[in-house]
């Protein structure tokens, strides 16, 4: 029996590098390995302000990048979290029975929530309930995500421990999977901050969309450092950050890379990584551009997700209405 692996990712803005490198790549390579349910968390990215008519295109470039990066519809289920209306009933649910305490402690919250006070919305603070609904509906065994989901599926695992506790074993306790290469991406502009969908600044990340020539300029003004060698050392964020998307790229080890570039300066390096990531993702564009050119087969493939994950969905969603005593 093949292990179940969920994962989602918000559209709220345009997919970056951080996103394919961190999250998507390893959906596409291990898809053969589980049975996997990979979800477009629409109502995740209603919490911060947003424009609807945008959002309503964020989702279909979003599933059709699922597309193109090379998810298989026959080998994963594809939907849209606002298509199966049991997220949002389980979202409640979770959210009566997770303590305040541990909503606060979430650093994305607080990131996002800074400056803000009480203008934050409450679904912000919630957040992280609705996305252990997302997990737990499906009784998923493992989260593969980049490294800043971390705190969030271990949430999900102890919200899944606590009503198992509280009404009986109910739910699968789930695991978040992290990768060592890339799991952290970090900003062109600033390579201490995470690459951002939401960043406003215009270096900041590497659209999978980006045209070659962007994609170029974009590397070629990346921030470094005044110092010399290129090596992989966490002290120097900048450097460190263009070798790790080298190496996550490239698949070379550490060792090699660093003899590749022995004697050779910031511009060769930043010229080698634009050739890899430019290499890498004219495929995605490519097969993304032939997809967009016929909308309806996005829609029948998040139908047939729908279809497919109803079984599931009313398994958990009978057990816990009742053992909750609201059947
Ligand atoms: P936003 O800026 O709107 O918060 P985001 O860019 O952080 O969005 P998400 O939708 O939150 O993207 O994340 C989707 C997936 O991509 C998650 O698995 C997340 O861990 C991963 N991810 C996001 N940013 C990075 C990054 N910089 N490096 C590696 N993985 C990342
Ligand atoms: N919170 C995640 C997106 C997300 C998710 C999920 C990821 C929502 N639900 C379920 C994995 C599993 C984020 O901000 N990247």
């Amino acid at each position: 029996m093949k292990k179940r692996a969920f994962s989602g990712i918000k559209p709220s803005g345009s997919l970056h590098l951080g996103n394919y490198l961190g999250a998507i790549r390893h959906w596409v390579a291990d898809q053969h390995k589980y049975e996997n349910i990979f979800c477009v968390v629409d109502q995740h990215a209603i919490t911060v302000e947003y424009e609807p008519a945008v959002l309503r295109q964020n989702i279909r470039e979003l599933v059709g990048l699922y597309l193109a990066c090379g998810l298989d519809p026959e080998q994963c289920s594809l939907f849209v979290q606002s298509h199966i209306p049991e997220h949002t009933e389980l979202a409640w649910l979770f959210s009566c029975i997770t303590p305040m305490g541990w909503l606060g402690r979430m650093t994305q919250f607080k990131e996002k929530s800074e400056g803000l006070r009480e203008q934050v919305s409450a679904g912000l603070f919630t957040y992280p309930a609705l996305m252990a609904a997302d997990i737990l509906l499906y009784q998923t065994q493992e989260v593969p995500v980049g490294e800043d989901q971390k705190q969030h599926v271990e949430l999900a695992r102890d919200i899944a421990q606590r009503f198992n506790h509280l009404f009986g074993e109910t739910f699968v306790l789930p695991e978040p999977v992290i990768r060592t290469v890339a799991a952290r991406v970090m900003g062109l502009d600033d390579p201490t901050k995470k690459m951002s969908k939401s960043s406003a600044s215009d270096n900041h990340g590497i659209g999978l969309l980006d045209p070659p020539a962007l994609i170029r300029k974009k590397l070629s003004r990346a921030t470094t450092d005044s110092q010399r060698d290129i090596v992989f050392n966490r002290e120097r964020p900048g450097v460190y950050n263009l070798l790790s998307i080298y190496q996550a790229l490239s698949g070379q080890s550490q060792e090699e890379i660093e003899a590749h570039f022995a004697g050779k300066g910031y511009a060769q390096l930043k010229g080698d990584l634009a050739d890899l990531v430019v290499a890498a993702l004219e495929p995605i564009q490519e097969r993304y551009r032939q997809l967009t050119s016929a909308p309806e087969h996005i829609d029948q493939v998040l139908a047939q997700g729908v279809v497919r994950l109803r079984p599931l969905v009313d398994a958990t969603m009978t057990c816990v209405r009742y053992v909750m005593g609201l059947r």
